[in-house]
């Protein structure tokens, strides 16, 4: 039987966390190069393969928690404050919940997201990062990057790549409590690389990363082939980016996520997240590039693209996709 988050917390927190005045913290957003999908552990997400990531930068989650005035816990997301049964008020709450024990503090906890909402991206990965990164310094627990990383990926796998800045692999570990599966940052920066954030369809995804990684494991026989692929990958990006090889990268990134979305599609029932309008994105990526310019998508659980590419082709990129705004193309390295 898995051991739980609560378990593997205590063991590792300080006997009674301080009670906090104030606590402000920022973490990134991050796109996965070679992508987690499948765990090999439900309750602490611990993941069946490593992964690779770049983070955003300045996109992502601010979070700060105070003492609560009211008496009671209070959440606010982008300014709103959340009904109490409201399922992120209630993961946020939760997630508290595992670190100040036998504290009777309530607390009021306030997340801004700055990704922009034309993105499409997801925000569990830096709402968790900067949460953990907050509960750090209220409750003064002073963790180290490492248990900061594999706290943060208990409230969501990704969110123990978004601890950190610029290229980040992520551990999957073989220990029972996870606490060797975290995150750790790649020492290279890479000025030119640019990441295009490419929304092209609106409206929820009806099946969530969660659920549709489980589903995957469970009834997809061609997921016997990725825990290999993903490791080769794995490698082969980081020689990439090492000699900062756009090409090698790019292409090792497109088959990694092309391979992972076969492996939805191969699920029962079938996990499809593209829209017509992401199949017509890809062909007109492949399309730039067979005119020979090297831009690469990676997709993840749903039915945008990023587009990959180096900053001396940034206009070709525009033209081809008039739809990218300023903000919507990131420079991660500044
Ligand atoms: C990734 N994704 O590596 C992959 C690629 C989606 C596709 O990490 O259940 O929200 O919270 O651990 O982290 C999304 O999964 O899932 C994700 P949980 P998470 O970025």
């Amino acid at each position: 039987m898995s051991i739980t988050k609560q378990t593997v917390i205590n063991t590792y927190l300080p006997d009674q966390p301080l009670p906090g005045t104030h606590a402000e913290a920022f973490a990134p957003s991050n796109i996965a190069l070679c992508k987690y999908w499948g765990k090999r552990d439900v309750e602490l997400n611990l993941p069946i393969n490593g992964s690779l990531s770049i983070s955003l930068g300045e996109l992502g989650s601010r979070t700060e928690i105070t003492e609560s005035e009211t008496g009671a816990d209070q959440v606010y997301l982008n300014h709103e404050l959340q009904a109490e049964d409201n399922s992120f008020a209630r993961k946020v709450i939760a997630f508290i919940n595992l670190f100040r024990g036998e504290l009777n503090q309530p607390v009021c906890v306030k997340t801004i997201n700055n990704i922009p909402t034309a993105a499409g991206l997801a925000s569990s990965a830096s709402g968790f990062a900067a949460l953990t990164l907050a509960i750090n310094d209220f409750y003064n627990l002073g963790l180290s990057d490492d248990k900061l990383s594999a706290f943060a990926r208990m409230g969501s796998g990704s969110a123990s790549r978004s601890i950190y800045q610029g290229f980040v692999e992520w551990h999957k570990g073989v220990r029972d409590d996870g606490m060797d599966s975290c995150a750790e940052r790649l020492d290279i920066t890479w000025p030119g690389f640019r990441i295009g954030l490419l929304k092209v369809a609106t409206g929820a995804k009806k099946v969530d990363s969660r659920s549709g990684m489980q589903r995957t494991v469970e009834s997809a026989d061609l997921y016997q082939s990725w825990p290999q692929q993903a490791a080769n990958d794995l490698a082969t990006i980081k020689r990439a980016i090492a000699d900062r090889d756009l090409e090698l990268l790019g292409q090792t990134a497109e088959q990694n996520a092309l391979s992972m979305h076969a492996t939805m599609i191969a699920s029962w029932p079938p996990l499809l997240y593209w829209q017509p309008e992401s199949v017509a994105a890809m062909h007109r990526v492949w399309e730039l590039r067979a005119l020979g310019v090297p831009v690469y998508l990676t997709m993840d659980a749903g039915p945008n693209l990023k587009l990959l590419f180096h900053s001396e082709y940034e206009a070709q990129v525009r033209n081809a996709f008039p739809e990218l705004l300023d903000l919507d193309i990131v420079a991660p390295f500044g």
